[in-house]
């Protein structure tokens, strides 16, 4: 590109919010970022970029960002040097060792840092500390992803690459929605189906793509599994098996066969609310195109049997044999920037990188010999479970890198009485958060705009970050303080820079062999990558990632999710995103986002607001069996149905998670963020009648 003398510099980078993965050119003057444009030959987006990409970056520079270590002193924090605050860590860490050993101490990686970053975190917890108390937010978002695709298909990734919606004939997308949550995937999506994809769209609310799509099932949330199972059944029925894959690439039809005998789509019907003629018809625009993929995010995963209905969705692309090729994507659009990288990297409590057992002999030895130290083999706790542990008086010390818990992780009143029972909890964030209250000492780091290192997409896309700013004050970068505070506890980290790391990962997990700084390029490979650098951007076009390389399909019958209605709490709440806000909003409610969306609202049904005497625009109070109360607007849709109702968890000010209890997914413990009984009473008096208001909002 040509120097721009408006600009001082212009970097290429990947954008550091949503799992799309978008390239952006960062433009700055006098220190500070003046705009963002989009890389024109960006991978997935193919220049372009939402608003949160584009606008979304003056967080960077807010005068709220943390610039110098703090230590608490009573209620407060005092300004401390870095030597002060990580002597502090190591004299605790130390001392908290000597007393309970090291399980008594737990981290947390980000999914919001570089895989780099992640990288180096698990080290410190495992060859620094000596534990495998290690997870990150996946547990709260994929985790059920991740474990199902491993059992289905073999690989924690999804199988294709975003591309595959333009080659698509049709597509189900469910429990997700792209347009809010992967704004530029969601466009792909729009543009593939006015091209002619048909598109079918599964969820209790009638978000944007059900627009454009052929066909909207609207279940009961925490029914997904009967309308597979239905789909399932009608595709069988009515002979859209491939039986030559089943038979060549596949094992544990039968057991399937067998079960969805139970499920005729009237029966179905009757679990979810979905007419029977919807999941017939969906069952064949999916059996009947050439090459279809499926999509899908939170709402299939944040549920009791979660991970179970991923695997029954991977039953529909085996038993038609719509996966290993282009137009067959089964996806999840993973969340956070770098959230299928933090896993990648082994920032969970039972796996090394590439999802390699802790207690794998050879790859565990592996790893001991490069750090230098003997490493536990024993499994971790889980995020979750640290909580438990902490009330328990088991785990005495966390320390968190970069994820909000007290707003985004679910009960949290039970979140901050864990916070509260730790001896010592160390916080690494760019921003004081509801979770830093909490910690004993606080480090400034710094945001993606102010270093180097690569993210994974949900497509498996390893990209590169490059840093557009210095970090702020003393603030430093995520790998300069993990060096540090590792080194000082006893584990040195030999490298000088991020691509060294990750020249580490490479030699040490066959699935980055051939991954290094100068061959991801502008472009990025996608994993696994071969020594020679060949990547991936189809997996399984011969065979399942699995040792006798079949598909292994799952028969598993519906289960009703863990909450439910009834006569006390008698609507069911059902939480997920906006487009103008990400996730706890530390960096969104710092940018000019805030004047976009400013609070949360409640979406309700017109039939559940009249009979509630709630209107359009009234501030109602929302109750659930946690004991938890919140209070927020409401708003009058039609976009949800009868009985259900909406909110996000962006803003502080409304603590949705005081509503969210303790149930959670089966096999991952994933929060079952997405059934939720409550209670909804209107506040105080209804606003002012103005006809605008009368009109149903827009979702
Ligand atoms: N703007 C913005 N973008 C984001 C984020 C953000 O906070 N803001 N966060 C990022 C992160 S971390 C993630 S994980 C992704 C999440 O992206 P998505 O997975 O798309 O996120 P959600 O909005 O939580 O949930 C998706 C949909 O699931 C539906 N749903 C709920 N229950 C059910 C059910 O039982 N069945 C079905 N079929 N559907 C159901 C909800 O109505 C909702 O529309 O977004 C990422 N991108
Ligand atoms: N009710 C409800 N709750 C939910 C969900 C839901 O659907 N409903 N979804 C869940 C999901 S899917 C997720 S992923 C979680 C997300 O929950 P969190 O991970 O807590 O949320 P984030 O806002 O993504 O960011 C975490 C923190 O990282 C900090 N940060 C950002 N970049 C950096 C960096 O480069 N370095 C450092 N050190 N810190 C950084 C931010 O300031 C922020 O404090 O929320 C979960 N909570
Ligand atoms: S779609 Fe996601 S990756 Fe792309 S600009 Fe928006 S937030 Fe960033
Ligand atoms: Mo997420």
């Amino acid at each position: 590109m040509d120097a721009d003398t408006r600009f001082d510099s212009t970097v290429t980078t990947t954008c550091g919010y949503c799992g799309v993965g978008c390239r952006l050119e960062a433009h700055t003057s006098g220190g500070r970022v003046v705009s963002i444009s989009p890389a024109a030959d960006g991978p997935s987006n193919l220049g372009h970029t939402c608003l949160k990409g584009r606008f979304a970056h003056a967080f960077s520079r807010h005068r709220d960002r943390l610039t110098r270590p703090l230590i608490r002193e009573g209620d407060d924090f005092r300004p401390a040097s870095w030597d002060e605050a990580i002597a502090r860590i190591v004299f605790e860490v130390n001392r908290i060792k000597g007393q309970h050993g090291p399980d008594a101490i737990a981290g947390l990686a980000s999914s919001r840092a570089t895989n780099e970053d992640c990288y180096m975190m698990q080290r410190m917890m495992r060859a620094a500390i000596g534990t495998n108390n290690i997870d990150n937010c996946s547990r709260v978002c994929h985790s059920p992803t991740s474990w199902a695709l491993r059992k289905s298909f073999g690989l924690s990734g999804g199988a294709g690459s975003f591309s595959d919606i333009e080659l698509a004939d049709a597509a189900i997308i469910i429990g997700a929605n792209p347009t809010e949550g992967h704004p530029v995937f969601g466009a792909r999506i729009k543009q593939a189906a006015l091209r002619g994809l048909q598109l079918v769209t599964i969820d209790p609310r009638r978000i944007e793509l059900a627009d454009y799509g052929v066909l909207h099932l609207s279940p009961r949330p925490g029914t997904n599994a009967a309308v597979l199972l239905g789909l399932t059944h009608v595709l069988a029925r009515d002979g859209f098996v491939d039986h030559d894959f089943v038979a060549a690439r596949t094992e544990g039809y039968e057991e399937v066969e067998e079960l969805i005998a139970d499920y005729p789509p009237e029966q179905v019907s009757e679990i979810c609310g979905v007419p029977a003629a919807d999941i017939e018809r969906a069952a064949h625009i999916y059996g009947e195109a050439g090459n279809a993929s499926l999509i899908w995010g939170l709402g299939m995963t944040e549920h009791r049997y979660g991970s179970e209905a991923v695997r029954l969705l991977c039953n529909l692309a085996l038993m038609t044999g719509k996966v290993g090729r282009s137009g067959c994507m089964v996806m999840a659009l993973r969340g956070q920037n770098n959230v299928q990288g933090s896993s990648d990297m082994g920032a969970l409590p039972d796996c090394y990188t590439a999802y390699r057992a802790v207690d794998d002999e050879p790859v565990a030895r592996s790893f001991e010999q490069r750090w230098g130290t003997s490493l536990p083999r024993d499994k971790g706790l889980g995020v979750l479970q640290m909580f438990d542990a902490a009330v328990a008086g088991r785990v005495k010390m966390m320390y968190i890198f970069g994820e909000d818990v007290a707003q985004s992780d679910p009960d949290t009143q039970h979140v901050i009485d864990a916070l509260s029972s730790l001896e010592f909890l160390v916080c690494q964030d760019i921003f004081q958060t509801e979770t830093t209250r909490y910690a004993d000492v606080i480090l400034p780091a710094s945001a993606f705009l102010e270093k180097q290192g690569t993210f994974t997409s949900a497509e498996r896309r390893i990209q590169l970050v490059e840093p557009v700013l210095d970090p702020p004050g003393e603030a430093r970068t995520d790998f300069e303080i993990l060096k540090l505070v590792s080194s000082a506890l006893g584990n040195e980290m030999p490298y000088s820079s991020p691509s060294e790391v990750m020249d580490e990962i490479a030699a040490l997990t066959p699935h980055f062999a051939g991954v290094s700084y100068e061959r991801l390029g502008r472009r990025g490979l996608q994993w696994p990558v071969a020594a020679d650098g060949t990547d991936s951007p189809v997996v399984y076009s011969e065979r399942f990632e699995l040792s006798d390389g079949l598909g292994k399909f799952a028969a598993f019958p519906y289960k009703e999710p863990g909450d439910a209605a009834d006569d006390e709490f008698p609507l069911v709440l059902v939480t997920g995103r906006r487009l103008q806000h990400y996730n706890a909003g530390t960096m969104t409610r710092r940018t000019g986002n805030l004047e976009l969306v400013a609070h949360e609202w409640l979406e309700i049904h017109p039939d559940d607001a009249a009979r509630l005497w709630v209107s359009d625009g009234q501030q109602v109070s929302v109750r659930s069996r946690t004991g938890g109360r919140i209070e927020l607007e409401a708003r009058v849709t039609d976009r949800i149905e009868p009985g259900h109702v909406f909110c996000a968890f962006h803003f502080p000010e409304v603590r949705t998670n005081m509503l969210v209890g303790s149930s959670a997914d089966v096999n991952t413990a994933c929060p079952e963020y997405k059934v939720v009984a409550v209670d909804v009473r209107p506040m105080g008096e209804p606003p002012a009648y103005t006809p605008a208001l009368a009109e149903p909002a827009l979702a």
